[in-house]
């Protein structure tokens, strides 16, 4: 497998397809929200242009209040289809900002069963300015080898469940490692 390449598509919101959720073309743009409980408001997330700060567009989640309880994962933005391989080590890199501080957590993940995490999970502490996150992790799957459609998500109610607001993403790259 090569190293160096960014193993995500679209990672730069840079092929936009209207709005999530989906539409009929929608997948084609590699990107897609999840809502823990279909009856929740949880807000929706849109693939914008403007003031984005690599390319022309980028994405922009918008979470509302949502009821108590709610954990962190009950609202993601993830893209799934992408290998992984035990062993190895990845670098994930992004651009982050949200419109008041708060807390967004960010997984790799294995795409199916429990155990769900072959690189950890980190929370971060998003700002109201562009900020470029970047952490390293060495990749365990249980059954050894690659997992073909790994999973990454960021976790949009990390920050609990009154904290309405605007997160905004762009330039998420996954690479592994030499
Ligand atoms: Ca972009």
């Amino acid at each position: 497998m090569t190293t160096g390449a960014n193993v995500l598509r679209n990672g730069g919101f840079e092929a936009p397809d209207t709005v999530f959720p989906p539409d009929a073309s929608w997948r084609d743009d590699g990107w897609s929200t999840y809502f823990f409980n279909p009856s929740v408001d949880y807000g929706r997330c849109d693939i914008v242009s403007g003031g984005s700060p690599e390319g022309s567009f980028h994405a922009r989640c918008a979470v509302n209040t949502v009821e108590s309880g709610a954990q962190g994962w009950h609202f993601l933005l993830s893209q799934t289809g992408f290998p992984v391989s035990d062993g190895r080590t990845y670098e994930l890199e992004f651009r982050v900002r949200a419109s008041a501080s708060r807390l967004v957590e960010v997984s790799v993940q294995h795409n199916g069963g429990a155990p769900y995490t072959p690189g950890g999970n980190v929370v971060l502490m998003a700002t109201s300015s562009w900020t470029v996150f970047r952490y390293r992790f060495r990749a365990s799957l249980p059954a050894g080898g690659t997992d073909p459609s790994a999973k990454l998500a960021f976790w949009l109610l990390s920050g609990g469940t009154s904290s309405a607001g605007t997160v905004e993403f762009d330039d998420v790259r996954l690479r592994m490692l030499p």
